[in-house]
């Protein structure tokens, strides 16, 4: 059959729902008793007060029967598990990296990297920040310091590529440290937080120039590089008839070794990993894993979690099941901007971000706008999404002052496999609502405030 015969038309998924697990719909009163006792965090509401889960993309996912299968697959023994074999293949053959350490989670990975490569006064320049990894960057004694390209700070500027590295402001980070004080570049792909936005080949093989220039290693954030082939092959020249497969094949090849959240783009709930090319980073990190995670056959994940995500890998890259995922994501894009709801644009792999400070003209980064609109999401119908701003960014680790980052945002962060169009439409709607209540909107003020990723557990009351 020809290409043109086997494409499907629409970005229609390719499966069908074998099993179903019942959503319950709250009233607006059990809403509103609900949201305030979470202390306007949509962090701390009980799964069960939720209607459509939005929160996170992380470890929410389906799992497919044959996922579901290989668990029963899980050889438990403490040493040399037949599934981290399986996994270690996985990872070969899709990612191409020559070591993999096994970990609990992507901040596992996060937290053996930082510590084998970061010294105290060490610069790490990526192109924007997470959460977790800049905090164990910092931990570690580094500095992170943004080179991701302006336009990425700005919600209305249209670009394919707007996860971009800023290549001259890489360089002048460079030789500003010294390459010396450089442990990697931390290159995100796409990047989070700055919409779900991917880089183009073209920008990580040029990253990779400099890097070879001043003898640095590269550093990949893999966590949802699958959506970024995507992107890839569907707006970068020459790619449009390579496939998925073979387009993160090469993404890869540009970087040194990676952190990973399997949770994402890997399909299963729990799970990530560490690779490395180099034989001797291989050591040290197989060795402090069994500090921190477990041995370096398992890492903190069981053998059968180890399985359902060598399985997930195969399943993740296959052309069919990425243009649907990726394909959701757009349709409920589209649906809210018709709206009339500012959104990041272009639309990015994994969510919808709603522009808060948008939507909200009248509330100071101070009164907290992001995690206010959440909030009345949350009222309106039970979604629930992800505050990405102030609270986010949190504070300064020297000066302690609030981190005001130029993106004020909520999250619409679509699970794999989970939810239906219809479900994407009662979204829509609910945003559509939120929108037009938010003249009333008069902010947030944070009453508890952890230590350390703040957003995860403050506490807020209404102004
Ligand atoms: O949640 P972990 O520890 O498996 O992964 C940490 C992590 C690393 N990098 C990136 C880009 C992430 O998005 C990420 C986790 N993200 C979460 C939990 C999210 O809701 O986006």
């Amino acid at each position: 059959m020809s290409d043109a015969e086997t494409r499907r038309r629409s970005w229609a998924e390719p499966w069908k729902i074998k099993v179903v697990e019942p959503l319950k719909m709250t009233t607006r009163a059990q809403r509103e008793e609900a949201i305030a006792s979470a202390g306007y965090n949509t962090f701390l509401l009980r799964s069960e007060e939720v209607y459509i889960d939005l929160l996170t993309d992380s470890g929410t996912s389906a799992m497919s029967d044959r996922q579901w299968a290989g668990m029963m697959l899980g050889d438990e023994a403490y040493a040399g598990s037949k599934n981290f074999e399986n996994l270690s293949e996985a990872v070969a053959k899709y990612y191409g990296y020559r070591y993999l350490v096994p970990t609990h989670q992507g901040r596992g990975a996060e937290h053996l990297l930082s510590k084998m490569l970061i010294r105290a006064g060490d610069v790490v320049p990526g192109n924007m920040y997470f959460t977790t990894t800049r905090l164990h960057q910092e931990l570690a004694g580094g500095t992170f310091v943004d080179v991701i390209i302006p336009e990425a700070h700005d919600p209305n500027v249209e670009l394919p590529f707007k996860g971009n590295v800023d290549l001259a402001k890489l360089e002048e980070v460079i030789t500003t440290a010294g390459p010396a004080r450089i442990p990697y570049i931390s290159l995100a792909a796409t990047v989070n937080m700055a919409g779900g936005q991917p880089v183009s080949m073209e920008n990580v093989r040029r990253v990779r120039a400099l890097a070879d220039q001043y003898g640095l290693r590269v550093m990949l954030d893999a966590t949802r590089a699958v959506e970024n082939a995507y992107f890839i092959q569907r707006r970068e020249a020459g790619y449009a008839e390579k496939t998925v497969a073979a387009i993160l094949r090469e993404l890869c090849s540009y970087t040194d070794g990676c952190t990973m959240s399997g949770k994402k783009d890997g399909l299963v709930n729990i799970g990530g990993w560490l690779s490395l090319n180099d034989a001797a980073l291989y050591e040290e990190a197989s060795n402090l894993v069994v500090v921190y995670e477990g041995l370096h056959t398992y890492g903190g994940m069981s053998g059968r979690d180890m399985e359902a995500m060598a399985i997930g890998i195969a399943e993740s890259v296959q052309d069919d099941h990425i243009r649907a995922r990726v394909g959701q994501v757009e349709y409920l894009g589209r649906k809210i901007m018709e709206y009339g709801v500012p959104i990041v644009k272009p639309i990015g792999g994994h969510a919808v971000y709603l522009d808060a400070r948008a939507i909200y003209p009248q509330l100071t980064q101070d009164e907290f706008p992001a995690q206010t609109l959440a909030a009345a999401l949350y009222l309106d119908s039970g979604v629930r999404a992800m505050e990405r701003g102030v609270v986010s960014a949190g504070r300064d680790a020297k000066t302690g002052e609030h981190h005001y980052p130029k993106l004020e945002l909520v999250r619409l962060t679509i699970p794999r496999r989970v939810y239906t169009q219809a479900h994407m439409d009662v979204t829509a709607e609910s945003v559509a609502a939120a929108y037009d209540a938010r003249a009333g909107a008069r902010g947030l003020r944070m009453v508890h405030e952890p230590k350390y990723l703040r957003f995860f557990q403050a506490r807020f009351e209404p102004l």
